[in-house]
């Protein structure tokens, strides 16, 4: 991502600074490394909570924990975010709570693995990472899907991929506490290079959905909005209570039960403008997203645009989770010839996808920070990325 950020950054590839910062903590080589990259959603926002369908891919910017067993079966871990090394033992995951701050992350993911009966190795662990926090594109997610694919490795844990991502969320929701879905572990974990993956978050049932923007001569322009996230916990979880009580309404187990053609009697039977605006997002989003499928399993990628700018354009008027500088970079890119753009991820802030080609890629992010300047937001961040590989070993 350039900018402010950016340049403060490091310049030494993710996964050597991983396997430096092991050794100068603890003085010997790790035994591996793991990576899991950040996502952008390319459609479907707050869908996954709804047990509707999204479709994330995996950017390519990774986490890399670099590891290695502790003999005394507790675990340390040390992050180039914060220059700490932290340390805790079995009774501090005994129960949510004891672990706090970006530890929580990592200390959910060993509470999550013994609670489901896991024998976790103690451990040393080390991070790095490219992906910005904060930022909406899943730093959380990618830090929990590191750690738990090393621990599952270190330990010879049977946890085949496709039962990570649930165990991942649980860290989340347990310990951290945070009431987030399943897309964003589901993404980290099993996305694939050059495609999207169409997830049905009732059934975890995938499909990876060919994304080549590279063969089309396109390109996905990341927006860092360095909007403040402003209230952005308490609104996703108002977001998802309206979401519940209104499928307790309609009589349905969630809103992806409602289906779009049964939209209008649907709103017929709400009482309130809020909820109807609430329900008519996730039931419109989620036949975009089966729209937006169709069009790239047709390998029309160049025609989903008016899809993801319709998505914004729902996000901002009926969820009501967008904020100006979010609007600002959608307009600003749209108007600078992106085929399609929308904020991406929950909300309140975070980033914006421009679908654009490859080669207006810097114009369109140049129009945008353009935009911001009149505006007088703080200059925006951005990064030209290609769907990349899920969480993986390196070594
Ligand atoms: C956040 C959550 F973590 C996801 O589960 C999802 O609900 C998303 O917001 C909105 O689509 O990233």
């Amino acid at each position: 991502m350039s900018g402010p950020e950016a340049a403060r950054r490091p310049t030494a590839d993710v996964a050597d600074r991983a396997a430096t910062g092991f050794t100068e903590a603890y003085g010997e080589p790790p035994v591996g490394r793991w990576a899991a990259p950040g996502r952008a959603n390319l459609i479907g926002e707050h869908t996954d909570y709804n047990d509707g369908f999204v479709l994330p891919f995996a950017l390519p910017l990774r986490t890399v924990v670099a590891a290695a067993p502790h003999p005394d079966g507790t675990w340390r871990v040390c992050s180039e975010l914060s220059g700490e090394t932290i340390g805790f033992g079995a009774d501090e995951v005994a129960e949510p709570g004891r672990v706090t701050d970006w530890g929580a992350y990592v200390a959910g993911v060993v509470w999550a693995l013994r609670e489901a009966g896991h024998a976790v190795p103690g451990a040393r662990l080390a991070i790095a990472s490219d992906v910005p926090l904060g930022a909406g594109l899943s730093s959380s997610a990618a830090l929990e899907a590191a750690v738990l694919t090393a621990l599952v490795d270190l330990g010879g844990l049977d946890l085949p991929a496709e039962r990570q991502p649930r165990l991942a969320q649980r860290a989340e929701n347990g310990y951290v506490g945070a009431p987030t879905g399943i897309m964003d572990q589901s993404a980290v974990i099993r996305c694939r290079a050059g495609h999207a993956l169409f997830l049905d978050c009732r059934d975890e049932s995938i499909e990876h959905v060919p994304f080549d923007l590279d063969a089309a001569g396109l390109a996905v322009l990341v927006v860092d909005s360095r909007a403040p996230h402003r209230h952005a916990d308490g609104e996703y979880a108002a977001r998802r209570g309206s979401c519940e009580r209104a499928a307790g309404l309609l009589g349905v187990a969630a809103l992806r039960d409602v289906p779009a053609q049964g939209l209008d009697d649907a709103l017929a039977r709400l009482d309130e403008e809020e909820t109807r605006r609430r329900v008519r997002h996730v039931v419109t989003e989620n036949q975009r997203v089966l729209d937006t499928v169709a069009l790239l399993r047709a390998g029309r990628v160049r025609e989903i645009g008016p899809l993801l700018t319709a998505s914004h354009a729902s996000m901002r008027d009926d969820f009501e989770i967008t904020v100006p500088e979010v609007d600002t970079a959608v307009e600003a890119a749209l108007a600078a010839g992106a085929l399609g753009a929308r904020m991406t991820g929950g909300g309140f802030g975070g980033c914006v996808l421009a679908l654009v080609d490859a080669e207006r890629a810097d114009a369109v992010a140049a129009a945008v920070t353009a935009a911001y300047a009149e505006r007088g937001f703080p200059a925006p961040g951005h990064v030209t990325v290609l769907p990349g590989p899920g969480a993986t070993r390196l070594d």
